[in-house]
C-alpha cells in the first residue's frame, strides 16, 4: 500500500525515522478492523523499506493516542468475530516486535485498552506530561484482548498488571514512568519530537547490532537464562564476521564517526 493511500493513518518522514500517526479524530484514534490492517501493511512497508531505520507510532491531534479498541465496532461481535479481532491485533504486535529497526510510542494522550496495548508491543514508551494509560475492559465486560494482560504483566510485574487490568482505572504519566510503563515523560506537544530524536540517535548506530539486540532481548524476556545467554554469546560473535564491527572498532580507533552499511 502506498503511503498516501491509507484512511485512517498520517504517514511522515523525518529523515531515516517514520512516523506512523493513527488518525480517527472523530473517535479519539480508536482502532478499528480497518486501521489494525493498516498498521499491518504500514509495518509490512517498513520491513521493505531499508532507508526506515526506526519507527514511532502516535496519535493524530492533541486528545489521544489511541483510546482503545472501537467500542461500536466491537459491540455487535461475535466470539469468533472477536477472535479474529484480537488475532489481527496480536498479529500487528508479534510484527513490531519482529521488526529489525526500534519502534517507539510517543503517547500523547489516552492510551486506553487496545491502544495501551498498542503502545506495548512498542520497544519503549515515550508519555507526554497529559497522557493517560488504563485497561478499562473490564468495564465493558470484556478483558484486553492486544496483548495487555501479558506484555503489562511482563512489563510492570503480575500485581501492578492485575491492579491495572481488574480495576480498569488510569493513571497519570508520572505513575506510568513510577512503575516502568514509560521510559520518559516530555512536555506537552515534544513527545513526538523527543521519540523521533531518540529513533534517529539509533538510527545512526549499527543496524545489525541494533537488529541483533532488540531480536535477543524480545526473545530472552521468555527463555530461560542459560538459553537466553547463549544466545547472546552466539549473536555477539556472529556480528564479528560484519563489516559494520570492523568499521566500528576502526572508525573508534581512528577517532572518526562510523560509517555503518548494515553488512
Ligand atoms: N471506541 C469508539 N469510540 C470512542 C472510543 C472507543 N474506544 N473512545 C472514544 N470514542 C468516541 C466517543 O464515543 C465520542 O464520540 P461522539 O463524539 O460521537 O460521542 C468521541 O470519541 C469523543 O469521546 P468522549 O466524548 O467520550 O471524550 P471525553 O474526553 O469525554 O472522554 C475518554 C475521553 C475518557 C477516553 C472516553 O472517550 C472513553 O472512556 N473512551 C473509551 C475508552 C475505553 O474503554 N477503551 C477501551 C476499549 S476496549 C479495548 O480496547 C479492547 C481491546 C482488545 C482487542 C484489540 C484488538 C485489536
Amino acid at each position: 500500500m502506498e503511503s498516501g493511500s491509507y484512511k485512517h493513518l498520517l504517514v511522515e518522514d523525518r529523515g531515516a525515522v517514520r512516523i506512523l500517526s493513527v488518525n480517527r479524530p472523530e473517535a479519539l484514534n480508536a482502532l478499528s478492523g480497518a486501521v489494525i490492517d493498516e498498521l499491518i501493511a504500514a509495518v509490512e512497508a517498513i520491513a521493505d523499506d531499508a532507508a526506515i531505520r526506526g519507527v514511532v507510532i502516535t496519535g493524530a491531534g492533541p486528545k489521544s493516542f489511541v483510546a482503545g479498541a472501537d467500542i461500536a465496532a466491537m459491540a455487535p461481535m461475535s466470539p469468533s468475530e472477536a477472535m479474529n479481532f484480537a488475532g489481527r491485533g496480536h498479529a500487528l504486535g508479534e510484527m513490531l516486535g519482529a521488526l529489525p529497526k526500534p519502534v517507539i510510542a510517543a503517547v500523547n494522550g489516552f492510551a486506553l485498552g487496545g491502544g495501551c496495548e498498542l503502545a506495548l508491543a512498542c520497544d519503549f514508551i515515550y508519555a507526554a506530561e497529559n497522557a493517560r494509560f488504563g485497561q478499562p475492559e473490564v468495564k465493558l465486560g470484556v478483558i484486553p484482548g492486544f496483548g495487555g494482560t501479558q506484555r503489562l504483566l511482563r512489563r510492570v510485574g503480575r500485581a501492578m498488571a492485575l491492579e491495572l487490568c481488574l480495576r480498569g482505572h488510569m493513571i497519570d504519566a508520572a505513575e506510568a514512568l513510577r512503575i516502568g510503563l514509560a521510559n520518559r515523560v516530555t512536555p506537552r506537544g515534544e513527545v513526538v519530537d523527543a521519540a523521533v530524536a531518540a529513533a534517529a540517535e539509533i538510527a545512526e548506530m549499527g543496524p545489525l547490532a541494533v537488529a541483533k539486540a532488540k531480536e535477543l532481548i524480545h526473545q530472552g524476556a521468555d527463555l530461560p537464562l542459560a538459553e537466553a545467554n547463549q544466545r547472546e554469546i552466539e549473536g555477539f560473535a556472529g556480528l564479528f564476521d560484519s563489516d559494520d564491527q570492523r568499521e566500528g572498532m576502526e572508525a573508534f580507533l581512528g577517532k572518526r564517526k562510523a560509517e555503518f552499511k548494515g553488512r
